[in-house]
């Protein structure tokens, strides 16, 4: 059986980067596989935050997800600090994961940056969160931007450690990473070097998928560029980061590959290029973010689907605790 499993953090507002390339591509793949989609709020907790605002982005995730496509009844969604399988399974891998694989997590590196000894325990041990958030569903395939991708390797290390350490070759499933589309690393539009992030200070940097037409317009129009018009080759393209950025988001944005865009706009200058692109941004996002706020007006109605969710997704979890207590030894009474 195919099972996808895939997670956002609700760490402040999604951005254009979460959209294209993890959650369009959950829209599309929920016709054919059975997904569990979860706001990962434990992860939340590894940087700094503040518990009201968390609460609150908790359910704009949600409205994120739905409003994008995402449908509430056919797969599961749900926010993961409400099974409490996710913790247990986190230790329990936790006690098989060698240190030496951790210290190799490059996402650590650059979020503790040079603040290494204040960084927190579940900031370094969070790729062993996400391994169990993927195992406890068994899942098989795992959809995720190119940024996650060293992460995912990970899980299929635990995955497959765990297994053999037991005996137990067929137990966990490695998952696949599914990294899809033009769309799977979003750079800043400050910098075509750095990774469209929640985290970057400077609000120029993102589009978030709440911004209205006026916002997306200026940050576009900001965004940095080079001087030369738009080259006729991808090979050209790939040498000019802002450029390859710019023309990589209109190519997702509308479905086509970054050679079709460039058939299109090549030799226009930025000014006219940036203009086609504020028109199809605000095409694609504008009723994406008209029904967040259409559901964000009930609250109560988004907590109903967070807790139905979360059944359907404890009911799958709890068989898979118990199945794993029973392979380390844990007594069950
Ligand atoms: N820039 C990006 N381009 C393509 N995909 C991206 N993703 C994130 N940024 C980009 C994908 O979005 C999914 C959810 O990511 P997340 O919320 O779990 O956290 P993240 O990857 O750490 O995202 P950010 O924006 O960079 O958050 P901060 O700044 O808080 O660390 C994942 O599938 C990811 O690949």
């Amino acid at each position: 059986m195919n099972r996808i499993f895939s997670g956002m953090q609700p760490t402040r507002q999604l951005h254009l980067g979460n959209y294209l390339g993890a959650l369009k591509n959950w829209v599309a793949l929920q016709k054919d596989y059975e997904c569990v989609f979860c706001v990962v709020d434990l992860h939340a907790i590894t940087i700094d935050h503040t518990p009201d605002v968390l609460r609150e982005n908790i359910r704009e995730v949600t409205a994120a997800y739905i409003a994008a496509g995402i449908d509430p009844e056919k797969n599961i969604l749900f926010n993961q600090s409400a099974v409490p399988g996710h913790a247990e399974l986190n230790w329990i891998l936790a006690c098989h994961t060698p240190l030496g694989w951790l210290n190799r997590m490059t996402q650590f590196k650059e979020k503790a940056g040079k603040h290494r000894d204040n960084a927190v325990l579940g900031l370094y041990a969070y790729p062993v969160l996400m391994a169990a958030d993927i195992l406890l569903y068994k899942a098989t395939h795992v959809p995720v931007g190119e940024d996650q991708k060293q992460h995912l390797e990970l899980a299929r290390d635990i995955a497959g450690a765990f297994n053999r350490y037991y005996g137990k070759e067929d137990f966990f499933p490695l998952p696949e990473p599914q990294i899809m589309g033009e769309a799977t690393r979003i750079m800043s539009l400050r910098d075509g070097t750095k990774k469209m992030s929640k985290s970057d200070e400077s609000e120029y940097s993102r589009i978030n998928l709440t911004d209205d037409a006026d916002t997306i317009a200026l940050k576009f129009r900001k965004a940095k560029t080079d001087p030369e018009p738009l080259p006729e080759t991808v090979e050209d393209l790939e040498k000019r980061p802002e450029a390859n950025n710019l023309v990589t988001i209109y190519a997702a944005l509308t479905d086509s590959t970054r050679q079709q865009v460039l058939a299109q706009h090549a030799g226009s200058q930025f000014s006219g290029f940036k203009s086609a692109l504020v028109e199809v941004a605000v095409a694609k996002l504008a009723p994406i973010s008209a029904e967040m706020n259409r559901l964000l007006a009930d609250k109560g109605e988004i907590d109903r689907i967070l807790k139905r969710g979360a059944e359907r997704a404890g009911a799958i979890a709890d068989q898979t605790v118990a199945e794993v207590k029973d392979i380390v030894g844990l007594l069950r009474v």
